[in-house]
């Protein structure tokens, strides 16, 4: 029986990845390239020091900056990007997310963050969302990022939970593998022709109910 369900942050609970686009393209201008939004379907999922090597590969870059100075430009980044989350508000919260979390913890199932960010605080704080989860676990508390099943591991080591007993919600590829790594089954959220190695792709949170989580978990031990 799955005992929690374990969210992604960005893509799932909030589009954050439009705000990350402008900051990366901030940097990318400052640094004399053009950035572009299929540029940043790249970094979708991935922390922010392997984010700026992709950027760095794409402007022709690679190789350019001592550790140093790749890490001012991080900085520069983050600074673009919190000036953007902190105009967040709970109206931004992607469909069906609110309700089905607090479905999920009307039913006795506990909630739990499973976030690369180093800012989901702040950003489940503006959403007004930090009473809904049962655990936080982001950027700052995990030494590997995503496709390694650090965060999620975390997650239910913090809720007490076997990882056979956890279910995640994610939208990128490298969460994917983090969560089958971690050994819990996925629902993706996105498309199917990216998201396929899930064991259920939904458009949103509005399409899943707990009944359907449950027979996931059965339908995975089979
Ligand atoms: P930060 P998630 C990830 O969040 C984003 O998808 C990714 O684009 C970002 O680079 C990463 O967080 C790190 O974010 O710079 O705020 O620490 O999808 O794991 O919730
Ligand atoms: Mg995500």
């Amino acid at each position: 029986m799955i005992k929690a369900c374990i969210f992604d942050l960005d893509g799932v609970i909030v589009d954050t990845a439009k705000y990350h686009f402008i900051a990366w393209r901030q940097l990318a201008a400052h640094l004399g390239f053009p950035f572009t939004q299929a540029d940043n379907e790249q970094l979708k999922g991935i922390s922010r020091m392997a984010s700026l090597d992709i950027l760095l590969s794409i402007g022709g870059l690679t190789g350019r900056y001592n550790e140093t100075e790749k890490q001012l430009l991080a900085n520069e980044k983050n600074n673009n990007y919190v000036e953007l989350i902190n105009n967040i508000t709970p109206d931004e919260i992607l469909p069906g997310a609110r309700q089905l979390l607090q479905t999920l913890r009307n039913s006795g199932i506990k909630t739990a963050i499973g976030s690369a960010s180093k800012n989901a605080t702040t950003i489940l704080r503006r959403l007004q969302l930090i009473p809904l989860f049962d655990t936080i676990i982001d950027g700052n508390k995990v030494q590997h990022p995503k496709p390694n099943p650090e965060v999620f591991l975390k997650a239910a080591q913090e809720l007490q939970l076997p990882p056979s007993e956890c279910i995640v919600f994610e939208d990128a590829l490298a969460g994917i593998q983090a969560a089958h790594a971690g050994g819990m089954p996925c629902i993706a959220i996105g498309s199917p022709a990216i998201l396929h190695t899930a064991e259920l792709v939904i458009p949103d949170l509005n399409h899943i109910t707990t009944e359907q989580i449950q027979q996931l978990q059965t339908n995975t031990n089979q």
